[in-house]
């Protein structure tokens, strides 16, 4: 049984890590961002209002994110452990998450940060943007998604160091090359000491 988080800025690998991972740990991964999107398409309520956000760079709101997160969590498929990719963005989701998590007396294992120079990132969200066409992939819309990583959700980051549980990744190099090192990581024995010890 695994529950975890993985963290980087957008471009880092998160969805892209966070379904090999997940496969390799038998676990579900949750992606906030695919959720939306896949609400986006379906042209549902939330969907329409999620893509206002979406299309600026924007977070969108708590009040709108929260719940979704809440109630996917209640879901069957999670009993046997969950990845979260890409949520908590904020200190406030943090709160928030913990709080979901206190109520079913769970606790995170380990919350895995990938990262890479942002340089690297528009490279790759530029290449990503011409291949898959997703709306928020131009370089004014990726820069404000960067500045919003630094600004937001680098103290979420910190708030899981301070927990002990924080494992950081390069995420330079091939997606298989990032994917080793992560299972590297997470299989440690410094890893399952400090998750066995909360
Ligand atoms: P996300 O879907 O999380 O989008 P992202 O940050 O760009 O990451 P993504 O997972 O798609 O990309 P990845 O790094 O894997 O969020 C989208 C939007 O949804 C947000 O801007 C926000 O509006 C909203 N949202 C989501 N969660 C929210 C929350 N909690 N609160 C509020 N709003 C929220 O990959 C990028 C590219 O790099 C891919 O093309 C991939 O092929 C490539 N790549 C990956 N690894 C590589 C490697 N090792 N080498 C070369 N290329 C690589």
């Amino acid at each position: 049984m695994t529950r975890m988080l993985i963290i980087g800025p957008p471009g880092s690998g998160k969805g892209t890590q966070a379904q090999r991972i997940s496969e390799r740990l038998g676990i579900v991964a949750i992606s906030t961002g695919d959720i939306f999107r896949a609400n986006v398409k379906g042209g549902t309520a939330l969907g329409r209002e999620a893509k206002k956000y979406m299309d600026a760079g924007d977070f969108v709101p708590d009040s709108v994110t929260n719940e979704m997160v809440r109630s996917r969590l209640s879901e069957d498929d999670v009993e046997n452990g969950f990845l979260l990719d890409g949520y908590p963005r904020t200190t406030a989701q943090v709160d928030y998450l913990d709080e979901v998590l206190a109520g079913g007396e769970q606790l995170l294992d380990v919350v895995l940060q990938l990262t890479a120079d942002d340089d690297e990132l528009v490279h790759r969200l530029l290449g990503r943007a011409k291949e898959a066409g997703r709306s928020d992939d131009n370089e004014a819309v990726i820069r404000h998604r960067l500045d919003l990583y630094h600004e937001q959700t680098e103290a979420v980051v910190a708030k899981y160091a301070e927990r002990g549980i924080l494992r950081k990744v390069d995420g330079h190099g091939g997606i298989e090359d990032v994917t080793d090192k992560i299972m590297g990581d997470i299989q440690s024995p410094s890893r399952v000491s400090i998750a066995g010890g909360r």
